[in-house]
């Protein structure tokens, strides 16, 4: 009962600000939340229209305080899923998304909407941390490939999965039907778009085999909208250069690869003075810039990211909406200061609906 009123009174909060926002009159707000009253009285949760899903799911990217990219969230493309329960049906559901989502380069935004938690219990999940990833292997203290994701690929091998050892072995999806063993799902290469490394003018870079995959899909998170939460609903953009140059490829933890671009460069690395770790570093975000320019895939660079987000904070302001972000992770990882971001405080108030970080299933 108090947890009816509870979620009865995180439904008005969010059905009074999106319909508003969408411009339906006060009647017809008046007339969705009794509904809303009556079918959580009757059932002890709600259903969203296909309206307010939409809109909901847009309010969650306008609210995500760490990203740098809001200003088109009014661009998302909302795939309302709620009717696949299968682990079968999901994984239809997940190539749908991912090539829609990578429409052959020219990336398009979109999240796809799984079925909400009821009565505690979840429908649906999904292991992986984004759609696409790569196989991190460890083998007495050296890793192939990514190590964000050794544990993930153990995870896969126990489940008889086995990757090709390369550095770049996109993982398969793991995906659970609630009370059932997880299943492995291979997605088919003809569907993984990824683009091969190169620079405009330093030579011998494009011999190392770097490679990175087009669309970031963020698969783990739980969407809430209106008290209403969907464990699995993943979402993608595209890349901002300095996600993939200056943190997947440079992190000393991730693939390191800053001191083989430096010996690539003719660089000597034996005096911090010299500055070759930031040399590297700014030439291998060119390559990636160039490399995805190349290859016709959507990538924004730091600097117009950074001056995309200050239109969204304007639009914002006009708009009467007091703008949210943590400023730790809107400042992008190269030449930070170099962006208004930089310069100014955000707070870091959390608003709903949003996107939240979860125990991963197995907890
Ligand atoms: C985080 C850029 C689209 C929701 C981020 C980050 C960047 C970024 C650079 C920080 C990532 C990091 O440091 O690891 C972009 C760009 C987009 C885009 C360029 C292009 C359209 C989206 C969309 C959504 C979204 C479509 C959701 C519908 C988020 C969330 C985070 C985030 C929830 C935080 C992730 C976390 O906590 O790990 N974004 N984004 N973004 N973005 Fe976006
Ligand atoms: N840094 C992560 C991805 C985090 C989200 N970034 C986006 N999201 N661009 C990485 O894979 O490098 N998005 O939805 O576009």
């Amino acid at each position: 009962k108090e947890q009816h009123t509870e979620l009865f009174q995180k439904a008005v909060d969010f059905i009074d600000r999106c319909y508003a926002e969408l411009g339906f009159s006060a009647d017809q707000q008046q007339q969705r939340l009794q509904d809303i009253e009556n079918e959580i009285k009757e059932s002890g949760t709600y259903t969203h229209t296909m309206e307010e899903l939409s809109h909901g799911a847009k309010m969650a990217w306008r609210n995500s305080n760490r990203c740098i990219g809001r200003l088109l969230w009014e661009t998302l493309e909302v795939f309302d899923r709620r009717d696949v329960t299968s682990a079968d049906g999901a994984f239809e559901a997940l190539q749908d998304h991912i090539r829609y989502a990578t429409n052959d380069g020219d990336i398009r935004s979109a999240i796809t909407v799984f079925p909400p938690r009821k009565e505690g219990r979840d429908p649906i999940r999904i292991w992986n941390h984004q759609l696409i990833r790569y196989a991190g292997y460890e083998m007495d203290g050296t890793i192939i490939g990514d190590s964000a994701n050794v544990a993930m690929t153990k995870k896969c091998e126990s489940l008889g999965w086995q990757g090709a050892h390369t550095s770049f072995d996109v993982l398969p999806l793991v995906i659970q039907e609630d009370g059932q063993p997880e299943q492995l799902y291979k997605i088919p290469d003809s569907l993984v778009k990824e683009v091969p490394i190169s620079h405009p003018d330093i030579q011998g870079i494009e011999t190392l085999g770097i490679k990175w995959h087009a669309v970031p899909i963020i698969s783990d998170m739980l969407l809430e909208i209106g008290g209403i939460d969907y464990p699995m609903a993943p979402f993608n953009g595209w890349y901002m250069g300095t996600e993939i140059g200056a943190r997947n490829l440079a992190d000393e933890d991730r693939y390191n690869l800053l001191p083989a671009i430096a010996k690539q460069m003719g660089l000597a690395t034996n005096s911090n003075r010299s500055l070759w770790i930031d040399k590297a570093l700014v030439e291998l975000n060119i390559a990636v810039l160039h490399s995805y320019h190349q290859a016709g895939v959507t990538l924004v660079d730091h600097h117009t990211a950074a001056k995309q987000f200050k239109a969204f904070e304007k639009k914002e302001n006009n708009a009467g909406r007091p703008v949210t972000g943590n400023w730790t992770w809107l400042i992008p990882p190269v030449s930070p200061a170099t962006t208004h971001i930089f310069h100014k405080p955000y707070r870091n108030d959390i608003v709903t609906p949003n996107f939240f970080h979860q125990p991963s299933p197995q907890d």
